[in-house]
């Protein structure tokens, strides 16, 4: 596919379309990406292909998006939403975002930036009155840069 020039410098830049993920999305290095966020395997081919379809089935509900470098094919950043319908606020829905991440050579084009404005646009068409997410001291810049605050602090229990 041919790459889009840059006004700007004249230079061939590669594109980065965003897009929700493809069950193909696993042969272009989408689990390696989730990899660099946290522990992301083993998983074998059919239970990817299961996870993927039983996520499929929620519709809108839980949207997870990608960018890929069309110039390698690669998956470079990441991101997913899921869409919580509530009781209060009259039935309020909340989009919790989970699971961003910008491969480390791909950073610093705002990638990351594109991800959370994705999900969070998401979440506002579905109808949400807030979006949420919970991530490291060191990401706190970043989603401020997002349009986010720090609201709250985060309790967790990992089982064993
Ligand atoms: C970060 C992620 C969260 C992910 C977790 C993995 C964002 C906004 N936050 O908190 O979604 O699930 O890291 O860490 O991407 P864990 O493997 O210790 O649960």
């Amino acid at each position: 596919m041919a790459e889009a020039s840059n006004p700007d410098t004249g230079k061939e830049n590669p594109t980065f379309k965003i897009r929700r993920l493809e069950i193909s999305d696993k042969r272009k290095g989408y689990m390696e990406l989730l990899g660099q966020l946290t522990v992301a395997g083993p998983l074998t081919d059919d239970e990817f292909d299961r996870r993927f379809e039983e996520i499929r089935s929620y519709g809108d509900d839980h949207f997870i998006c990608v960018i890929e470098d069309e110039s390698s094919g690669k998956i470079v950043a990441t991101g997913s939403v899921m869409i919580e319908k509530k009781f209060l606020r009259s039935c309020g829905k909340v989009g919790h975002v989970e699971d961003v991440v910008v491969d480390s050579e791909f950073r610093g084009k705002n990638l990351g930036k594109r991800v959370v404005e994705f999900l969070t646009e998401h979440s506002r068409s579905m109808g949400c009155y807030k979006v949420m997410l919970d991530c490291s001291v060191e990401k706190k810049g970043f989603y401020e840069k997002c349009g986010m605050f720090n609201r709250a602090i985060q309790m967790t229990k990992y089982f064993d």
